[in-house]
């Protein structure tokens, strides 16, 4: 009745930002990500009768807020008809910051739970689950480079290429520890409810969909660079462009976009992306990671930067 398992957050270079459906929490548009392979969430679940309700523990620390959350994916796993679980989770990176904690930690969620409770299911099928739990998490669920296709009842995830075909580095600067002022889903919402440019950032997905798909089938650097960063400033335009705006940036996040450019013009293969969050990741040919990362460390306002390959989707941990 106990399994735990591990997943790594995933970085999107093509943004899901949007809902086709809020209630079934399907995304408007698909999306590609990388899964990182350094940054990890560990989680573990125990379903037993004797436990009152259910119970969570995050880095150490009992948490009520996540629970509801983590009840309902739980429900959505095994039925609403299930023992009471204890749940356990730790995390090597700050959560809620804009990070893809919440993608690592449904990832693990879904794998450790499924396997608690006595059932086989194939990964499609959990990342089905855990995308109505968090959007984002569906794609942690695979490695490598990850596509989301987003039908009208339902998602499809596949890794189109692995993490070893094409071993880019990212390297993250965080910029503040903190957790962001606004959530992802309502920044989501409101950005579909108010601003002027949701609308054509919705008509536009697709093809940055197909560029950036075939940048990676192909290996092509500059393409993936172009279509990423495109991708990644359109979608906080649609977020400035909201009422009220969103604004997740600070000034360190503008100076490392600097930095990146800066490395760029120099002709180093480097570029950026950024999330729900100030932070800001750097995609990198690894012979380029040093470089980058001394580039952002050095900006002001970074706190610390992190380097991660690319790895591999969520799995079950041995000892369950
Ligand atoms: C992404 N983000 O594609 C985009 C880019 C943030 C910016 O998916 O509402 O926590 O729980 O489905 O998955 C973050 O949103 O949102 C996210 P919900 P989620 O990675």
């Amino acid at each position: 009745m106990r399994a735990d398992a591990q997943a790594q957050p995933n970085i999107a270079l093509i943004k899901y930002w949007g809902k086709r459906d809020i209630e079934q929490n399907l995304p408007a548009t698909g999306s590609l990500s990388v899964t990182l392979d350094s940054l990890w969430t560990k989680m573990s679940v125990e379903f037993s009768d004797a436990l009152p309700g259910d119970k969570l523990v995050v880095n150490a620390a009992a948490s009520e807020k996540m629970l509801p959350r983590i009840s309902a994916c739980l429900d959505l796993v095994t039925g609403t008809d299930r023992p009471r679980a204890s749940i356990e989770s730790e995390s090597n990176f700050p959560i809620a910051a804009g990070l893809a904690s919440s993608a690592s930690a449904f990832a693990a969620l879904v794998v450790a739970a499924s396997k608690a409770a006595g059932q086989d299911r194939d990964t499609l099928s959990l990342a089905r689950i855990a995308g109505a739990a968090s959007g984002s998490a569906a794609r942690s669920l695979f490695g490598g480079f990850v596509e989301l296709q987003a039908g009208d009842t339902n998602i499809d995830v596949e890794t189109i290429a692995e993490a070893d075909e094409w071993p880019l580095t990212v390297v993250i600067a965080v910029t503040e520890e903190g957790v962001k002022p606004v959530s992802s889903s309502e920044a989501m919402n409101r950005s579909a409810a108010s601003s002027p440019f949701y609308s054509s950032w919705l008509e536009q997905q697709p093809a940055d969909l197909l560029s950036a798909r075939d940048a990676v089938l192909r290996k092509d650097f500059a393409q993936l660079a172009a279509v990423a960063e495109h991708n990644c400033l359109k979608m906080h335009s649609v977020m400035w462009g909201s009422r009220p705006p969103i604004v997740y940036w600070n000034s360190a996040t503008l100076s490392c976009m600097e930095a990146v450019r800066h490395l760029q013009s120099e002709g180093h293969a480097v570029f950026f992306t950024i999330d729900a969050g100030p932070q800001l990741k750097a995609v990198c040919l690894p012979d380029q990671a040093e470089l980058v990362r001394s580039a952002l460390d050095t900006c002001a306002g970074v706190g610390r930067t992190m380097v991660s390959g690319l790895g591999a989707g969520a799995r079950l941990l041995d000892n369950t």
